[in-house]
């Protein structure tokens, strides 16, 4: 499959206005999220589904989990930017968090 392009400033910034409580990275072209929920097991059974639609779409988060919380960042290594499969992740990973 072929990978997307990286996004543009103006299209970043477009992405973005469509999702909730993320925001750009500090010195790299990244967007980042921290999630917190009731308890150890609500955050693992996020990663969990996460996990499974990083398989699907072949694109993987970077995350670091303490506890209930899961501090999440996400970026295309392959552009070294953003892309449209970061967004698609974010959402995802959004409504999973939700659920
Ligand atoms: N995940 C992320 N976040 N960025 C990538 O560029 C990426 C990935 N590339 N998962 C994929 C895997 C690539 O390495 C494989 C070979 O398709």
């Amino acid at each position: 499959m072929p990978r997307p392009e990286r996004l543009n400033a103006d299209e970043i910034q477009s992405s973005l206005g469509e999702i909730d409580g993320w925001s750009l990275a500090d010195g790299r072209e990244a967007i980042q999220k921290t999630f917190t929920f009731k308890n150890f097991i609500q955050a693992f059974g996020f990663m969990s589904q996460s996990a499974l639609i990083a398989e699907k779409i072949d694109h993987h988060p970077e995350w670091f989990n303490v506890y209930k919380t899961v501090d999440v960042t996400l970026a295309t290594h392959d552009v070294d930017g953003l892309t449209m499969l970061d967004f698609k992740l974010a959402k995802a990973m959004d409504k999973f968090s939700q659920s």
